[in-house]
């Protein structure tokens, strides 16, 4: 077919290739949550419902692109590790983290009703970025620093609401007892004042959710698994040792 003499205009597009032999992470993240998750009544700290569709929604999208090697999700937010040889969409930054956004918020309205029994308010929304990284190394240390993020955000939010839901304190006064404590304070005040064991807390909320494939022995394929485990050691790695090679 002839080109149209308006066919120039391409010229204007910017090529986004991701660099060649890096890790492709796209990480998502719900746009205001503090407003959608009081909106919606979210359960204070945490919420297992809307983890649940998180990760439902997680596994959606690493089914329908299976270049992604592992997914990790904490709060509203969601990572996708693309292996470093993808090719999908010859690697263009825009294509892979749109088609990723754009799948991950559409499975958020889709399977809202199997987690929540009340109607979803408004449409969510959520922003994506794309970051490369050229290291197995530097890739571990993303994911340690947002598993790292998911462990600080939870013991302050557990001890928070521990000190609103069980000991009667303001949300000012709370935030104030909090002021200056460190880990082992937090734990401390959570096991003298209200008996938890922090630890002991559901590991979706102290360690968010590890979506990898593995084999399934019963149906003859690979699956996308969940787990809450620690990513941050070696000991992870060495068990999946698939991941990096
Ligand atoms: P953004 O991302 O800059 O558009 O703004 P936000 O409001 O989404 O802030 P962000 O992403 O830093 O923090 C996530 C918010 O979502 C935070 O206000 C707490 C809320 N959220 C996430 N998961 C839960 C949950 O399980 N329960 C409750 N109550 N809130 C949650
Ligand atoms: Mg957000
Ligand atoms: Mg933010
Ligand atoms: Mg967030
Ligand atoms: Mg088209």
């Amino acid at each position: 077919m002839a080109k149209s003499r308006y066919e120039y205009v391409k010229l204007f597009e910017q090529a986004d290739q991701c660099l060649r032999n890096c890790w492709i992470v796209v990480r998502l993240d719900g746009r205001c949550f503090h407003k959608f998750s009081s909106q919606h009544r979210f359960k204070k700290p945490n919420d297992d419902r809307a983890l649940n569709l998180m990760n439902h929604c997680g596994k959606a999208v690493m089914k329908e692109f299976p270049d992604i090697i592992l997914g990790y999700g904490q709060s509203d937010e969601f990572s996708f590790i693309f292996k470093k040889s993808c090719n999908l969409f010859g690697r263009r930054a825009s294509k892979l983290m749109t088609n990723v956004t754009s799948l991950f918020s559409s499975s958020y309205v889709f399977y809202w009703k199997n987690y929540f029994n009340d109607i979803l308010q408004y449409p969510p929304t959520f922003d994506g970025r794309v970051v490369l990284y050229p290291s197995d190394k530097n890739l571990r240390d993303y994911l340690s620093w947002r598993q790292a993020d998911c462990h600080i955000n939870n013991l302050y939010n557990t001890s928070f609401w521990a000190l609103v839901q069980q000991g009667q304190y303001s949300l000012p006064d709370a935030e104030k007892k909090l002021c200056g404590t460190d880990s082992g304070d937090k734990n401390e005040l959570l096991f003298s004042q209200f008996q938890i064991n922090y630890d002991k807390e559901p590991a979706i909320f102290r360690k968010g959710s590890i979506l990898l494939w593995k084999e399934n022995v019963v149906r003859k394929r690979k699956d996308v698994v969940v787990e809450h485990v620690d990513i941050i050691g070696d000991n992870f790695w060495t068990g999946n040792s698939q991941l990096l090679s």
